[in-house]
Parts: C-alpha cells; structure tokens; sequence
C-alpha cells in the first residue's frame, strides 16, 4: 500500500506545461464490437484520466493499451502486490477502484520509469492506440462514445493531477462522440422474400436464437460464401448426404429418418385452450441436431383434441416421397439416380 500512496504522490507533484492533447475514437476493427482510444499531443504526456461513456451497450474490458503507460493505478489499488506493468487501465466512475461493470469507465494510467518516478509517454498514440475497449454490442447493432473530462482523478481534484491539465479539462472540455459499430451481421440464409421466412424466423426464436434468425439447418448446406443449397423441404434434416460408393449417395436418408423419429409427436406445451400438450419441439435434440430440423413443410399440425405438433404425418410423408432417391453424383459408378433438387430457397 505504501508503494501506491508513493506512486499516486509522485503523480500529482507532476507538473507539465499545458499540452494541447487531442484524443480520437478509432474502430479498427468492426467484427468484434470494440474501439480504440488515441491521441497526440504536443507535449510527451504523463497520465491520462478520461471518462468514457458508451450508449446502447456496456463495456465489458480492455485488451491493447500502450506500453508506456504502465502505472494502472486504480488497479493497483484494488490488487495490493501487483506493480508496474500488470492489470489494465480501466477504473471506476466517481470512485476509486478498477472498473467492473457498466456503461461508464474512466481510463486511468500514468506513465512511470522503474524507481516509481514520472516518465515521458510518447507524444502520439499511433499505431495501436492508447487502449482498445472492449463492449457487448450485439451484431449489427451500434452506441456512441462518448469522452470527457474525469472530476475525481483529472482537474480540479489533481490526483492524477496537473498531468491531466494538459488533456480534457472540465473547463474545456474536449468532448469526442463517436458512434461504433458492432460484429458485422451475416446475412440470413434464408431468404426475407420466401413464404416461409416469418416461420423460420420464428421458430428461432422458439429455439432460442437471439441473432434474429431461424434454424440453420433449413438452410441446406453452405457451397460458397453465403451461397445456400437447401433440399430440406424435401427431408433432409440434417443438410447432408449419405451412402457409399456401393449402394449410391443420397440425401433423405436413415440419417433424416433418425432426427424425424426423435422428434416424431412431440406435442407443443401452448397453443391449446385445453386438450394434451407437450414438451414443445424446442426441447428435443438429435445429437446437435435441432429437432424443429425435422419439420419439413414447416408448419405446425394437429387439432385441439390431439394437441398440436411440428413434427408429424405432414412431414413424414415429404420424407417418405424422397425415400431411396439416389443422387446423380459424386459416384464415379455404382447406383445412382435422379437426386433431390436443391430448390427449397427458391423464392416462387
Ligand atoms: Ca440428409
Ligand atoms: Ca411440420
């Protein structure tokens, strides 16, 4: 605790001519819903204290942060034996402390040689910025950042002190609000524009997807980047071929017929004022395999008498009609035959 109170001590006696520091948002990459903080400056600075504030999503960490600024010194705070160089820069709004959780942290790290006295941070942050954050933005969703001043460590208070003079200033305050981005969003495999989008869309949600989309193996197989080929209106739960050279390829088969089964009167917990319910096709699973991967002709069937299913007659009977259907490839020889179309995206 003693080499804390010395090192804090050390950073208020700091006293720099006023710099014109200016800091700038940065996403350099927009996959992961991070951003980066940078800055340059005129004069080498010593410490920052910046309160970052981000809307519409929480911050969640930090990874990156420069080198040269080693001394975390709200971590060190809360985590007695560590020194210079170790934890992260992130501290608590208002208090004292390392950051845990919410929407506001003030970035607050101070530059330091190995005897605890005061060094030069580099006179600009390039490339790699002062700190990289870390937030929980969904995929395709967006906040804004904000910066400002912080009261408790930056002026007037002075405990990171006249160091922080030289960068946001509550007098002057050098606001940045920038908005950023989250995870880029796959597009959907299925398409918007197919009757049966709203109830694939749907029953994602009764699986428990949260990204907005339905369950992917409706969507067949994925031949090339964002290129879907379905046969599953035809059967095919588990969008792939089976078979061997000797008996031919094909893809409604013991396979489908398997994840068909295991779903096979599956009865739905709701939709019935009264009559038997289930526990709901959301509940079944075939080896990883979503048992809603077996509702062919998606959609739900049944009567209030006999409860309400997803899988059923109805799909049975599209498996049955593509029973033994063997593809005309990959064989080189052996049985082949007409093959299942891939057509179950087409848009009529
Ligand atoms: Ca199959
Ligand atoms: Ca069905």
């Amino acid at each position: 605790m003693k080499k804390i109170v010395l090192m804090v001590a050390v950073m208020m006696m700091a006293a720099p001519a006023m710099a014109d520091m200016v800091f700038a948002i940065s996403q350099p990459n927009p996959t992961d819903g991070t951003f980066t903080i940078s800055y340059s400056s005129d004069v080498a600075p010593r410490g920052v204290a910046i309160r970052v504030e981000v809307t519409g999503a929480n911050i969640t960490g930090s990874n990156t942060q420069l080198a040269a600024f080693n001394a975390n010194i709200d971590y060190l705070y809360d985590n007695p034996g560590q020194g210079l160089g170790d934890g992260h820069g992130l501290a608590k709004d208002g208090l004292p402390g390392e950051f845990v959780s919410g929407n506001i942290a003030i970035v607050s790290c101070g530059v330091l040689d190995t005897g605890g006295g005061q060094g030069a941070g580099p006179l600009t942050s390039d490339p790699d910025g002062l700190i990289t954050i870390q937030t929980d933005l969904a995929p395709g969703g967006a906040a804004t950042v904000t910066l400002t001043a912080d009261g408790l460590r930056g002026p007037p208070s002075g405990v990171v002190g006249s160091v922080i003079a030289s960068n946001l200033d509550d007098a002057d305050p050098a606001i940045t609000d920038v908005t950023i981005d989250g995870p880029i969003e796959d597009p959907p495999c299925f398409p918007a524009a197919h009757p049966d989008y709203d109830q694939w869309v749907a029953m994602g949600v009764l699986i428990g997807r949260i990204d907005g989309k339905g369950p992917e193996c409706w969507c067949g197989e994925e031949v090339s980047p964002d290129v879907w080929i379905s046969r599953h209106c035809y059967g095919d739960a588990d969008a792939s071929i089976q078979g061997y050279t000797f008996t031919g390829y094909e893809y409604v088969g013991t396979n489908d017929l398997a994840v068909l089964a295991n779903a096979w009167g599956t009865l739905e917990p709701d939709n019935v004022t009264w009559g038997p319910v289930g526990d709901g096709i959301a509940t079944i699973d075939s080896g990883g395999i979503p048992g809603i991967c077996a509702d062919f002709d998606h959609a739900k069937q049944g009567y209030t008498f006999t409860g309400y299913e997803y899988v059923g007659t109805n799909d049975l009977a599209l498996l049955a009609n593509s029973w033994g259907t063997l593809e005309p490839n990959p064989v080189t020889w052996g049985p082949t035959g007409p093959g299942i179309p891939g057509d179950c995206l087409d848009v009529p």
